[in-house]
This record gives C-alpha cells, structure tokens and sequence, in this order.
C-alpha cells in the first residue's frame, strides 16, 4: 500500500478520532475542580456546539447535541466562548405552539407579580442605582427575537420574546462593564449568574414581552433575560434584582452541585 492509499483510508477515521479525542481533553477539564479553572464560567451552548459538531438549527440536531453534552461536566474555561457568535433564529411559523412552561416547581406555584408594586432593584458595580418600574422599563428600546430555547431536561423549543437589549440596559445604568459578573434576583427562590462577555451580547434581550403579547406568569412576568446562546436554566424568569459584581455569585441549579444534565 502506498503513502497516498494510506491517506485516503484513513482521512474520514481520523477525522472523527479528533472530534472524539477534542471531546475527551474537554471532558478532562471539565472535570477539572472549579476552582482550576479559568474563571467560573459555564460552558456556553457556541462552545459546545463546536466540540459537538452540531449545528443547533432543528430537532435532531439539538437532540444530537443534547446527548453528547450529556457526557459532559458543567464547568468550562473561557477560551470556548466567543462572543462574536450569534445563535441560529428562525421564522414566526418555526414557533413552538405552545411553548412549553418548566420551573423547580409546576405550573400551579408560579410566582404573580403585582405589576403596580413591582420594582426592578439595580446594584452592585453601576453608577446608577436605583430601582425601575414597569412603565419606566417598557420606555426602552425594543428589539425581538425568534430563537430555540435549549432545557437540560431534554426538551427545546422555538419562542419569540420581545424587550431591550441587555447590554444597552447595563450601559444606561451605567454598570462597569469591566466587572466579571451579572447576577439576577427572583421573585421565586431561583436566582441566576452570566459572565460579562454574556450579558453584553448582542442578542441577550432584557424580555417583558412573549410573542407580541406581555409576558404572561408562567413564562417569567415581568420580566425574563432571554439568551439564546446559554441552555434555559441559565434564563431567569420574574426577576426582581440585578446586580453588577465581581464576586462569583452562583446559580440556583449550579450551587446545589448539579451538572447541566443533573437537574432532574
Ligand atoms: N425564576 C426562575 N427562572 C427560571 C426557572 C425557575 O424555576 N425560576 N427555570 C429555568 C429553566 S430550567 C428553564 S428551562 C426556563 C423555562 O422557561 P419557560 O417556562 O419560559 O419555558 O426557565 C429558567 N428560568
Ligand atoms: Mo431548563
């Protein structure tokens, strides 16, 4: 056999042993305790998209990936996020009708906001602190957005959400944009944290809207911080407090040890 048979035979195979083998080293240092770790970021679905190989433009494509991150640790290194990449978004007749409620607890306990009481509380890092009320946050800039919502438990679906683009809220409020973390209040237990880069993405929207309508209880009144670039229990619902630190503030999912599989 000569050199150039040899190349042909064995191009396809090598080219999935290092799909495989990146996997591996990714499953190493996943493993790898936080506190090794470049940050306490987790892996973003860009980044585990392109160790997948998959594309997360429909169903299959997404249950692929889902079953590939399931072999994975929920912790990751920086390096893997590029917050240039922008998620897949689709047309109004690709929406999930309807679209799927989840929780820590069903439907039935989902927290109701009073809309005249309620208060958007900023703090942390920022120069402007203060609280917002709903008429004063629906002043905004609006942008909207078709995208999949991706759930650990293994199910996604297509949603539209309607708000103000989250990086532009940080920058009015005057948040140090050098700071490392975003973290989210709500109005139930759950509580959330994103990485800087996250946050000041282009398509993370601050959302008071769903599908042209305002955004009904089960799906976060009044508020949701949509980002089609993180899995759906990274995306709080009826926020209450956002604050500005550099101190690593956790996640409801995370701090009770979970994987990104482990939820349930
Ligand atoms: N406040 C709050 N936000 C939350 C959760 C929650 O239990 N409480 N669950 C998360 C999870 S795991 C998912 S999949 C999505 C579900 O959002 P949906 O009800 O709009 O589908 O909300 C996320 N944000
Ligand atoms: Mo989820």
């Amino acid at each position: 056999m000569n050199d150039r048979d040899n190349t042909i035979i064995t191009r396809k195979p090598r080219q999935a042993l290092d799909r495989g083998s990146i996997l591996q080293d990714a499953q190493r240092e996943l493993a790898m305790p936080a506190r090794r770790l470049f940050g306490k970021q987790l892996l973003t679905l860009g980044g585990l998209s392109l160790l997948t190989g998959c594309s997360l433009t429909d169903e299959k494509s997404v249950n692929q990936f889902l079953v590939a991150v399931s072999r994975l640790n929920d912790r990751a290194q920086a390096f893997l996020f590029d917050p240039h990449q922008l998620a897949p978004t689709y047309t109004e007749a690709q929406i999930t009708r309807p679209f799927p409620f989840n929780a820590y607890y069903g439907v039935d306990e989902v927290p109701h906001v009073d809309a005249a009481a309620y208060r958007l509380q900023v703090s942390g890092l920022v120069t402007g602190k203060r609280t917002w009320t709903l008429p004063e946050l629906y002043t905004l800039p609006h942008a909207e957005q078709i995208t999949r919502h991706i759930c650990v438990e293994g199910w996604s679906a297509v949603g539209r959400w309607g708000g103000t683009p989250f990086g532009d809220f940080l920058k009015r409020v005057g948040a140090d944009t050098s700071a490392k973390y975003v973290g989210f209040k709500c109005a139930d237990d759950y509580y959330e944290s994103i990485d800087m880069p996250t946050a000041l993405h282009a398509q993370t929207l601050l959302t008071f809207d769903y599908d042209g309508e305002r955004l009904p209880a089960k799906y976060g009144f009044p508020m949701k911080l949509r980002m089609p670039t993180k899995l759906g229990y990274k995306n709080p619902k009826h926020i209450v407090e956002i604050f500005v630190t550099n101190t690593y503030p956790g996640g409801y999912w995370s701090d009770q040890g979970y994987n990104w599989f482990g939820g349930s």
